[in-house]
């Protein structure tokens, strides 16, 4: 039976008969016994054609060959690389139908194997290779991050179709014979949600987290508190989600995730290298915390709970007797709950705040920060104080503010309204979205470059692709926002400057269509790729 099946995928592949019996090197010996695994792997020698992948790697070699996956092929692991090799097996089953086993045995022919190997620090602590030869397809790396991103790229050089979470028959499920190597430009390749304006559920933050590593994202950055909720449960402040997680920008009920779900996301994120930045917006987008509390008010009286809260008109009473017990007991409970070196706090857009008070404020902030052992990261306006280092300075409007963050020992995360807000419209017909810092389209989305006037690599620590939701309220509104834009910033965070270019991009990016499609996401088919079709394979 495993003789016949072994046959009959030769000749699907090798296309004898129809090319004259070109591509078959490999002799297919599969043992009888459905518990003995083959001796010999199936491969063929049809060109490779052209990658597709994104990011785009380091470097790539090989031109002639496809090592074919079966029945029998398993993901060989050791102890440290086991949960990764989890992970992929939960990707590899659906689809093609194969038991993936995840064993700690000697490889044998066709299996996947994922091995740590010291000695690399030339790949960095994300970096990884892959050799797919005629015996098996081994990724290695320094570190189980660069392993699991040699895993990410596995699966897009397997076809399209591997992202189908039902069976797919009629695939010949094979890898090309190449080396890659690949490392990150930047450590920094993140995305942000706002799930104050409209509030998203867990396994809505799930599924986006999981769509985004398949890009190799790294840090997913939360947006908790605005004007219009409060998102994440305080003990001490009970208020702030009973009644500022009540509402939302379209007059909806809200909600929040209890430290509980928090923890949850925390963990599903960490297993797949994705640290969670929290981010609790202050002085100003506080009208939520304003509306729980009359103490955060400087009349004494809380302010009303309501979406259409003017921007810019919020502010906590910067010095009240009270705050900075509220700054610190709210900074101190989500900073418990958050493994990751950072803690955003927010400091964009504080218009009814007196300078001199946001300043003073800013500078308490970063202290309180430190006292529970993370790292402040804030929007770019938080180069106005007086800031020790280490922080972190997200630009996203104004360069004069990052510069003046930078030159007091800030790195920075770039976050240019212009090209990389993920709630711009991609053009006109964009049913959501705004439009404030015009229109971005994937081009647009793609061409640009972190380091530009005025910084030099070295400040730049990566880059940030931040969606607001004011006018996304649902999972297919995200997606259709996210989608395809994210590939591009995943690239610009990860593949060398001199290695990109957009009508070489918009190639690979054709083939994404189908692996997007295959995934359920309703991405933008922007007009300006010409997508694979059909479209779900
Ligand atoms: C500006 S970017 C904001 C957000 C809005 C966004 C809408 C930034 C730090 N502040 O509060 O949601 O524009 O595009």
């Amino acid at each position: 039976m495993m003789r016949y099946e072994g046959w009959m995928l030769w000749r699907r592949v090798s296309g004898v008969g129809r090319l004259g019996g070109i591509g078959l090197i490999a002799f297919v010996l599969l043992a009888c016994g459905s518990d003995q695994p083959a001796l010999q792997a199936v491969v063929d020698d049809d060109p490779i054609a052209p990658l597709q992948l994104i990011p785009k790697p380091r470097t790539v070699s090989g031109d002639t060959g496809h090592l074919h996956l079966s029945t029998a092929s398993r993901i060989v692991v050791t102890s440290e690389t086991r949960p990764v090799g989890e992970l992929l097996g939960v990707v590899l089953r659906p689809s093609t139908g194969f038991g993936w086993e995840v064993v700690t045995d000697e490889p044998a022919p066709a299996d996947i194997v994922l091995q740590l190997e010291d000695g690399r620090s030339d790949l960095g602590n994300e970096g990884y290779t892959i050799e797919v030869t005629a015996d098996r397809v081994l990724i290695t790396a320094a570190t189980r991050a660069g392993v699991f991103y040699g895993t990410q790229t596995l699966i897009q050089l397997l076809p399209a179709e591997i992202e189908r979470t039902r069976r797919v028959e009629e695939v010949v499920w094979r890898a090309p014979m190449v080396t890659i190597e690949g490392a990150p430009r930047f450590a920094w390749r993140g995305t942000m949600l706002d799930v104050s304006r409209h509030f998203f559920t867990v396994d809505e933050v799930k599924r986006l987290i999981d769509l985004a590593v398949r890009y190799k994202i790294n840090r997913f950055h939360l947006h908790l508190t605005d004007d219009q909720g409060w998102r994440i449960e305080i003990e001490a402040w009970p208020d702030l989600t009973a009644i500022g997680g009540t509402i939302d920008y379209s007059g909806g009920p809200g909600g929040y995730y209890t430290k509980a779900d928090l923890s949850d996301i925390v963990a599903y994120a960490e297993a797949r290298f994705v640290t969670i930045v929290p981010e609790i917006d202050m002085p100003g987008h506080t009208n939520a915390a304003l509306a729980s509390y009359g103490e955060l008010n400087e009349s004494g009286e809380p302010t009303e709970l309501t979406p259409t809260i003017p921007f810019g008109s919020s502010s906590l009473w910067t010095d009240g007797p009270i705050t900075a017990q509220f700054i610190d007991d709210v900074i101190g409970e989500v900073a418990a709950l958050i493994p990751g070196a950072y803690f955003h706090i927010g400091g964009d857009e504080a218009i009814a705040t007196e300078p001199q008070n946001y300043i003073e404020f800013i500078e308490m902030v970063q202290r309180i920060v430190q006292k529970h052992g993370k790292i402040m990261v804030g929007w770019e306006e938080i180069g106005r104080a007086n800031l020790d280092p280490p922080f972190l300075a997200q630009h996203w409007l104004t360069r004069e503010s990052a510069l003046r963050a930078r030159d007091q020992g800030a790195r920075i995360i770039a976050s240019p309204a212009t090209n990389a807000y993920l709630d711009m419209k991609y053009d006109q017909s964009t049913p959501i979205g705004v439009v404030w810092a015009g229109l971005t389209d994937v081009r647009d989305a793609y061409e640009w470059d972190p380091v530009s006037q005025g910084f030099v690599e070295d400040d730049l620590l990566g880059l940030e692709a931040p969606l607001w939701t004011e006018t996304v309220d649902s999972l297919d509104d995200i997606e259709l926002m996210v989608f395809p834009r994210l590939l591009g910033y995943a690239e610009i965070g990860w593949s060398r400057r001199e290695d990109r270019g957009w009508d070489e991009y918009r190639l690979r990016l054709a083939n994404h269509g189908r692996r997007l499609a295959a995934r359920g996401v309703s991405f933008f088919q922007s007009p300006l790729v010409e997508w694979e079709t059909p479209l779900l394979p």
